[in-house]
């Protein structure tokens, strides 16, 4: 009973520092904490889905076991695109890359599991795919370091920061991948 309520306790602190980004929730199991479960934002690039490559791309972080708890297609506004790279205002290619975020459609997504964040980013590989491994996504379907065909968030506090940018709380579902 003690322990219980220390579990709780924890939980409680848990949520409490972590609201502010609500990308992560605690999954419980037979009253025992079993982990922190992680949400990332990814997003296919305008260059993949006119290339056709959604399905694909959507087919791998299935079958690697990830939830997609919130998908959707879209074309981002100027300020959507200026949000999600903002890390990189200033930069020579800052410009040119919100330009080409928002001139077509992206498909964003989700993803949610253990390690969201470090999976998915190993999964899409480097970022020029001149050096992107075989097996990545970058490394087996882009050529070109701009039109690296896919986005995902490089830590749990961007993805903190980058999930409202496209999503409202009410769109994000919550069920168990079996
Ligand atoms: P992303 O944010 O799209 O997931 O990519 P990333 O973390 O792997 O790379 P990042 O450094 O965050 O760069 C964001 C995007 O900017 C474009 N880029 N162009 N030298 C260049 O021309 C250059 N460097 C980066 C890419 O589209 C990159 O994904
Ligand atoms: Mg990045």
């Amino acid at each position: 009973m003690v322990l219980l309520q220390q579990v709780q306790k924890e939980f409680r602190q848990v949520e409490a520092g972590r609201s502010q980004a609500s990308m992560d929730k605690v999954l419980w199991k037979g009253g025992k904490r079993e982990g922190l479960i992680e949400r990332t934002l990814v997003f296919i690039k305008p260059e993949a889905v006119i290339r056709g490559l959604m399905g694909g791309i959507i087919s791998r972080i299935e079958r690697r076991g990830l939830t997609i708890a919130a998908m959707k297609l879209l074309q981002p506004t100027r300020v959507q695109a200026e949000n999600i790279y903002e890390v990189h205002k200033g930069k020579s290619f800052y410009e040119s890359l919100v330009e080409h975020i928002a001139s077509g459609p992206i498909l964003a997504m989700i993803v949610e599991g253990p390690n969201v964040v470090s999976f998915v980013r190993n999964m899409i590989g480097s970022t020029d795919p001149l050096e992107a491994r075989p097996g990545t996504i970058r490394g087996d379907f882009a050529l070109d370091v701009q039109k690296n065909i896919i986005h995902a968030s490089d830590s749990l506090e961007n993805a903190g920061k980058e999930i409202p940018i496209f999503f409202k709380p009410d769109e994000i579902l919550d069920y168990r991948k079996r």
